[in-house]
């Protein structure tokens, strides 16, 4: 229902990104997405292209008129400030980085430029992304779903926090966190262990290396019914899982502790239901928010694994595709560690899969007649009991 296109290389001019389908009606407020572009260029270990050149923000093109959508497409604008530090002729690149796009883009478009690859295979796309994800959450926002992120392990240091799917921890708990989060150096909430962090990726860096880890992303207040359990395709647990693992480097999704539940008895690993005071509870959230594919009205709780970034300094094997010959490629400037900024990443990837699910459930022409048929469907996954509370 909802599309959105990037377009833009790495050290052109600007990023540039059509967002198709958004209703009409929706408040667009361009400083809530340039909040999430300072956000996502921010965390100890980053390079110096994020902290010290680049100050993204969003230029809004089409697509809103008086703060609101208009139902037409919404283009918006990053500009490259690195830009105007480029040469004229870049050098060519002849040897391929492994891990990077370099050899599998040579393959695919056959390019003899390596750089001609890297340009766009960067994680700088993942601005536009951002400001795509910043217009979806404004959709959710409408309907009280509020999303947010943290970093749970970089390198080998682990978060010591309370588990979110554990029912000990609701909405406002979630939204805590996330908050502590933002106000850390490394987006985590647990001091000691981001300080550990911080050490860690300091370590890396002075050793050439750069590391990985794990976060969690969580949307609290999502309508339940959204996705499918008809069809493959239409599964919302499916639906997120590509979207984060489209992520640059992230090569690992699970929704809900899945490696965990996996270990334990069926029994145990069940989220039991309950009718309590006039509402169905769930007392854990193993299911991550998602049951057969649908939405249940529990907080989504998605976390993934972004694997070290390919760019080190300590010398790495590979092969001069001028020569033939055994080659060290170029070091190429880049970041230590990026997961903070990957888990902003995928907030907005995993706001935009949800609006997408509730235009595809609620309409998606107009905001107001959204609502209301929220409204009416809210109450069809209840018992028939819930007519003498209502
Ligand atoms: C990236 C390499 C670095 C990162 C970049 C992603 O860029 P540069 O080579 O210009 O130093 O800083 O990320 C961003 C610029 C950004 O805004 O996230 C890569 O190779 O993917």
């Amino acid at each position: 229902m909802l599309r959105f296109l990037t377009a833009g290389e790495s050290h052109g001019p600007e990023l540039v990104v059509v967002v198709e389908g958004m209703p009409a009606g929706v408040a667009i407020a361009l400083d809530s997405i340039d909040g999430d572009l300072r956000r996502r260029q921010s965390g100890y270990g980053r390079g110096a292209r994020s902290t010290k050149i680049e100050s993204d923000t969003a230029q809004l093109v089409s697509g809103v008129h008086t703060g609101r959508s208009t139902g037409a497409p919404i283009a918006m604008r990053i500009i490259n400030r690195d830009f105007a530090n480029q040469p004229s002729t870049p050098k060519t690149l002849t040897t391929p980085r492994p891990g990077h796009a370099d050899l599998a883009g040579r393959a695919k478009y056959g390019l003899d430029d390596f750089r001609t690859i890297r340009e766009r295979a960067s994680a700088r796309e993942t601005a536009a992304r951002v400001a795509a994800g910043g217009i979806a959450k404004q959709l959710l926002t409408a309907f009280g779903v509020a999303l947010g992120s943290y970093v749970t392990q970089i390198g080998m240091v682990k978060a010591d926090l309370i588990k979110p799917h554990s029912g000990k921890v609701d909405a406002a708990g979630l939204a805590l966190l996330g908050r502590q989060a933002d106000t850390d150096e490394v987006r985590c909430p647990d001091g000691a262990a981001s300080a550990a962090m911080c050490n860690a990726i300091d370590r890396a860096s002075s050793d050439g290396e750069t590391l990985g880890g794990t976060f969690l992303v969580f949307a609290t207040g999502v309508p339940s019914g959204l996705g499918s359990y008809v069809h493959w395709d239409r599964k919302l647990d499916g639906r997120l899982a590509q979207a984060v693992c489209s992520i640059h480097a992230v090569k690992g999704v699970e929704v809900g502790p899945a490696f965990e539940t996996s270990l334990m008895s069926g029994g145990m690993a069940q989220d039991d239901i309950v009718w309590a005071e006039g509402k169905l509870e769930r007392p854990t959230n193993h299911a991550g928010g998602i049951e057969a594919g649908v939405t249940n009205g529990q907080p989504i709780l998605v976390r993934a694994a972004m694997k070290p970034l390919s760019s080190v300094r300590r010398p790495v094997r590979s092969v001069d595709f001028d020569t033939g010959h055994p080659s060290d490629p170029p070091y190429v400037r880049s970041d230590i560690c990026a997961v903070p900024a990957a888990a902003v990443v995928a907030e907005a990837m995993i706001a935009w899969v949800l609006a997408d699910a509730l235009c595809e459930r609620f309409g998606s022409d107009q905001l107001e007649a959204m609502l209301v048929a929220r409204t009416s469907l809210d109450r069809a996954g209840l018992p028939a009991c819930s007519d003498d509370v209502f």
